[in-house]
């Protein structure tokens, strides 16, 4: 599969066959656990079973044996769907959810005494059912940390007609558990600032810098995208006062799980699916990347957004840079950068009136290109899919970020390409990641356009990225 252009090379995944969320994250020791939803028996999501791999850095990753396989006549007899890991007073415990067709899902819970390899599983579900007054549209996937001196948990659920929520259980041996109501339940019949859906999914909650934020994945039938809320918890109940997308490439980071590490970060990987169709994955024998380690931080106008980290820059190789100038409105400038596994560097003033766009991925004929725009008047940063591939079964519905910029403030993109993944962090506040599937071997330059007035480049510099596999 090294072959397969559309194979990233920089970010996580396993030799082959399907992975989705990253579950059970932490730092034991001197490494760093990853744990992922994973079909062992090929590219599509059926009899999930937990992936493993380890790190000492976040960055190059050693793959381990299956840590959870579902077991035959159990709560997760057909799946052991997402959770997360805790140290136990010394023990590296697991809570996850086990699933059985067709539909039930119940919190199990799994210790290690080997360093996190192979897992005994607690006989029975840690919670025999959901709570009975709630018409709940499922019961799955569960944070848990310690809070003066219990055990707290939630479990993401959506509650029939009514909203996405998650559930508080206490608990001061992590295997029984009280219910302590909602956190929070959603509308989901309102739609600003943000929809938040039927269903919340992989919840995650953790304070930044005072204030509580809740991560919920937003499902309805399907994915949608991942919520950040950040307000006031207290007294088991959270109050939201501002709500956004965590990330704006939508479906293509979801299940984003988070874990505190000892220099007092908290870094996130979220799962960056698919984009093209059910028979061209099947075919790749592949599914589904980790997105880039990130480090969880506020933004300068509030919102939470994951940025990545700091050791991201030891992937660099070689440099190149282009030089300063104007950019005419008109026909795209070329630049001689070149490649399919690169982070660039882009700083520039978009013109007041106009458009300002980075060609990625592109064909010397533009037939294939992937355009990321910044239109100052709409304050507003779109990744254009719609040339993205000339091959007719990929996903080509555009990304927008809504990116007020300060008077003289210029645009700062980090934009990481790898095969067939994207990653863009704009002006440190926002993220878009999506997937792109260029068909042709020759689409790998890159061209800068301006539209209505001239843009005027600051910086232009790119790095080939290191192959953590190599
Ligand atoms: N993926 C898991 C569920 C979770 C969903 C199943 C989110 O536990 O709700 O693979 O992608």
């Amino acid at each position: 599969m090294t072959s397969d252009p559309h194979r990233p090379r920089y970010h996580f995944l396993p030799p082959a066959n399907w992975m989705n969320d990253p579950n059970g994250l932490i730092q034991w020791g001197e490494t760093f656990h990853l744990f992922y939803q994973y079909n062992p028996a090929g590219a599509y999501h059926r009899n999930i079973h937990w992936g493993h791999a380890t790190s000492a850095d976040l960055l190059y990753w050693q793959h381990q044996p299956v840590a959870l396989a579902p077991t035959p006549g159990g709560p997760d007899a057909d799946g052991c769907w997402s959770g997360c890991a805790v140290n136990d007073y010394g023990t590296p415990t697991v809570i996850y959810t086990g699933f059985r067709l067709p539909e039930v899902q119940t919190p199990c819970l799994a210790v290690s005494h080997d360093g996190l390899l192979t897992w005994q599983k607690w006989p029975e579900p840690i919670i025999p059912s959901p709570p009975v007054d709630l018409d709940l549209l499922g019961f799955r996937d569960h944070t848990v940390w310690h809070e003066d001196g219990r055990w707290v948990m939630l479990i993401g659920a959506g509650i029939r007609s009514q909203g996405g929520t998650v559930l508080l259980y206490r608990s001061d041996d992590l295997r029984r558990w009280e219910y302590g109501g909602p956190l929070l339940i959603g509308d989901a019949g309102q739609f600003a600032p943000v929809w938040t859906g039927a269903f919340w999914e992989c919840p995650d909650f953790f304070a930044v810098n005072g204030d509580h934020v809740l991560i919920c994945s937003v499902w309805d039938q399907r994915p949608y995208y991942t919520i950040a809320m950040r307000g006031e918890y207290r007294d088991a109940r959270f109050t939201p006062s501002l709500t956004h997308k965590l990330d704006y490439g939508d479906a293509h980071f979801y299940a984003p799980q988070t874990m505190p590490i000892r220099d007092g970060r908290r870094i996130m990987f979220g799962w960056v699916m698919e984009g093209r169709s059910e028979a061209a994955v099947l075919a790749a024998g592949w599914a589904g990347v980790m997105s880039l380690p990130r480090e969880v931080r506020l933004a300068s106008d509030g919102q939470v957004v994951a940025l990545p980290i700091a050791e991201v820059r030891q992937l660099r190789g070689a440099e190149q840079q282009v030089a300063p100038g104007l950019i005419m409105p008109g026909a795209p400038q070329w630049v001689p950068i070149r490649g399919a596994h690169l982070e660039l560097e882009v700083i520039m003033l978009p013109p007041p009136h106009g458009v300002a766009s980075v060609w990625l991925r592109a064909s010397p004929d533009g037939a294939e290109a992937t355009m990321l725009r910044y239109d100052r008047a709409a304050a507003t940063l779109t990744l254009d899919r719609s040339r993205s591939s000339l091959s007719s079964d990929v996903w080509r519905d555009a990304h927008h970020a809504s990116l007020p910029l300060a008077p003289g403030e210029p645009l700062y993109l980090r934009i990481f390409l790898d095969g067939s993944l994207i990653e863009v962090f704009a002006n440190d506040r926002r993220s878009i990641t999506s997937r792109i599937y260029p068909s042709r071997p020759d689409s790998d330059g890159v061209a800068l356009q301006a539209a209505g007035n001239p843009a005027e480049l600051v910086t232009m510099r790119s790095w080939e990225m290191a192959d953590i596999w190599a």
